[in-house]
C-alpha cells in the first residue's frame, strides 16, 4: 500500500514558499531475515531520480503490525511532502496517532525517521554523523557477547573475544535446571528452553551467576571490561541482594536489573550499589528515561534507535544524558538491522555521552542484503566517510531471505517461574 493515493498535505506554509521541488513519493517497506531474526527496512523515495533514504523499523515482536503502521498510514501521510523538514514531520507523524506513542508506532516512525536523516546527509553529500556536529571520536567502542555454562568456559571465550581486540564483552551464564537468557547449557535444554518447557528460577540465578562471574573475574583478570545482562527477570528484592553478591566483580555495567515496571526502584538501588546500572532497550518513549535521568538512578542509557522513534528523538536524549552525567550504551543485537546500527553510531561518535556500543555478529548473509554492514575492527565500530549513514539495502538478496513466522522468532510469551505464572522475558 506504499502507494496509495497521498491525502490533502496541508504542508507547512513555508515549504511551498521554499520553492524546492523535492517530493517524497513512496514509502517502501521490507521484509527479510538473513540472519534468521525480521528486519523491516523502510526507503522513502524521492523524484530525484536515484536519491533515497533507508531506515530500519525492526521490532521482532510485532514486525507485521509496524509494517501496517508504515503501509497503511505513515507512508500515505508522507507523500508528496518535502523531506527536508525533519523535526517538523517528526512531530506530525506523532501527532497523527492521536494516541501516539507505543513501540510499534515508535518503530514506525523510528524506521521513516532514520530514512529522513539518511535522505538529508545524501543530498548534502555528507556522512551522516557530521549532521549532528561531526566526529569526537574515530570509531565507536564495541562490546560482544560470549555465554556458556562452566566459568572457565566463559573465560576462555572472553580471552577468544579480547585477541579479536574487544575490550568490553558481556559474559551471560546458563542456570543449571532454568531457563536463561542470553545462554543456553546444551542442545537438549537449548531445544526445551527454546521451547520453553524448563521455567525461570531466580533462586538458581542468584545461586549460580554471581559465584561464576567472580570465578570469571579471577581468570581473566582486571584488565576487561565485563557486563551482564539481567533482562529484567528479577524483583527489587532479588535485585538487592544480587547486587550485594556481585559487587567486587568491578563490571562496567549490569543490564536491565529490573523491569520498566519497577523502574521506580533504581533510584534506592543505584544510590546503594556501586554497580554501574544499565536499562532502556525497553523503554520507547524518550520520556521513560526522563526520570531516571533526574537522579541521575542510571549510569548507562540503553537506547534502541528503532523503538525510541528514531535519530531525532534520540539525539534529544543524548544531549539530556550528557548533561547529566550519563552514559549511552545503545542496543544493537542482531535483531537491529545494520541500517539501524549505522544511523546508532552516526549519534555514538558525534555525541560526548557515549560510553559502548552492543555489536552484533551478523550471519554472513546479513552483508548481501545490507551492502556497507559495518563490523567491528579491533573491538570497535567505525561509521564510513561517505554520504549518508553508509548502509545500502539489496532487494533480490533480501529475497531470498524470508522472514519466520510471526510468532517463530524468540517465543518470549512462553516463558514462566517456578509457580507457573508467566515470566517477564
Ligand atoms: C540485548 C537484548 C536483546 C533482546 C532482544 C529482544 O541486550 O541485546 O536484551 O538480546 O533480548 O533484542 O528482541
Ligand atoms: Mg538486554
Amino acid at each position: 500500500m506504499a502507494d496509495a493515493p497521498a491525502i490533502p498535505l496541508a504542508p507547512a506554509p513555508w515549504v511551498e514558499e521554499r520553492g524546492a521541488k523535492i517530493r517524497i513519493t513512496a514509502v517502501r517497506t521490507f521484509l527479510t531475515a538473513p540472519h534468521g531474526c525480521p528486519h523491516l527496512i523502510v526507503r522513502v523515495e524521492t523524484n530525484e531520480p536515484g536519491l533515497y533514504g533507508l531506515g530500519c523499523a525492526s521490532d521482532p515482536q510485532r514486525t507485521l503490525a509496524v509494517r501496517t503502521v508504515l503501509d497503511e498510514y505513515v507512508g500515505p501521510l508522507l507523500r508528496g511532502r518535502d523531506p527536508d523538514d525533519i523535526e517538523d514531520l517528526h512531530r506530525l507523524l506523532l501527532n497523527s496517532g492521536y494516541w501516539r506513542g507505543g513501540s510499534v508506532e515508535s518503530n514506525a516512525l523510528g524506521g521513516v525517521d532514520v530514512a529522513l536523516w539518511d535522505l538529508k546527509a545524501k543530498r548534502l553529500g555528507a556522512p551522516l554523523y557530521s549532521l549532528f556536529g561531526g566526529r569526537v571520536r574515530r570509531a565507536a567502542e564495541a562490546y560482544t557477547h560470549v555465554d556458556g555454562s562452566d566459568p572457565a568456559e566463559i573465560a576462555d571465550k572472553v580471552t577468544a573475544a579480547r585477541e579479536r581486540g574487544f575490550r568490553h564483552v558481556r559474559v551471560q551464564v546458563a542456570v543449571p535446571g532454568s531457563d536463561t537468557y542470553g545462554a543456553a547449557r546444551d542442545a537438549s535444554l537449548a531445544a526445551a528452553v527454546r521451547e520453553r518447557r524448563v521455567p525461570w528460577d531466580s533462586a538458581a540465578y542468584l545461586r549460580t551467576v554471581p559465584k561464576a562471574l567472580a570465578r570469571i573475574r579471577e581468570l581473566v583478570g582486571d584488565e576487561v571490561e565485563l557486563l551482564h545482562d539481567v533482562h529484567e527477570r528479577l524483583d527489587p528484592r532479588q535485585a538487592r541482594e544480587l547486587l550485594r553478591r556481585i559487587e567486587d566483580v568491578g563490571l562496567y555495567f549490569l543490564e536491565d536489573l529490573l523491569a520498566p515496571e519497577d523502574a521506580r526502584h533504581f533510584a534506592r538501588l543505584h544510590a546503594v550499589s556501586p554497580v554501574p546500572l544499565a536499562v532502556g532497550e525497553l523503554f520507547h518513549d524518550p520520556a521513560q528515561f526522563i526520570a531516571l535521568l533526574d537522579g541521575p538512578d542510571i549510569d548507562f542509557a540503553r537506547l534502541r534507535i528503532p523503538t525510541l522513534g528514531g535519530l531525532t528523538p534520540a539525539r534529544k536524549l543524548a544531549v539530556l544524558c550528557e548533561l547529566r552525567g550519563v552514559r549511552l550504551a545503545p542496543h544493537g543485537p542482531a535483531d537491529v538491522s545494520p541500517v539501524a546500527q549505522a544511523a546508532t553510531l552516526a549519534l555514538d561518535v558525534s555525541s560526548h555521552a557515549f560510553g559502548v556500543q552492543e555489536a552484533a555478529t551478523f550471519a554472513p548473509a546479513v552483508a548481501e542484503v545490507f551492502p556497507g554492514t559495518i563490523v567491528p575492527v579491533g573491538g570497535a565500530l567505525e561509521p564510513p566517510e561517505v554520504p549518508g549513514h553508509g548502509v545500502d539495502f539489496d532487494e533480490s538478496a533480501a529475497r531470498r531471505h524470508p522472514v519466520p513466522e510471526p510468532l517463530e522468532h524468540d517465543r518470549w510469551a512462553l516463558l514462566r517461574g517456578q509457580d507457573g505464572s508467566v515470566q517477564r522475558p
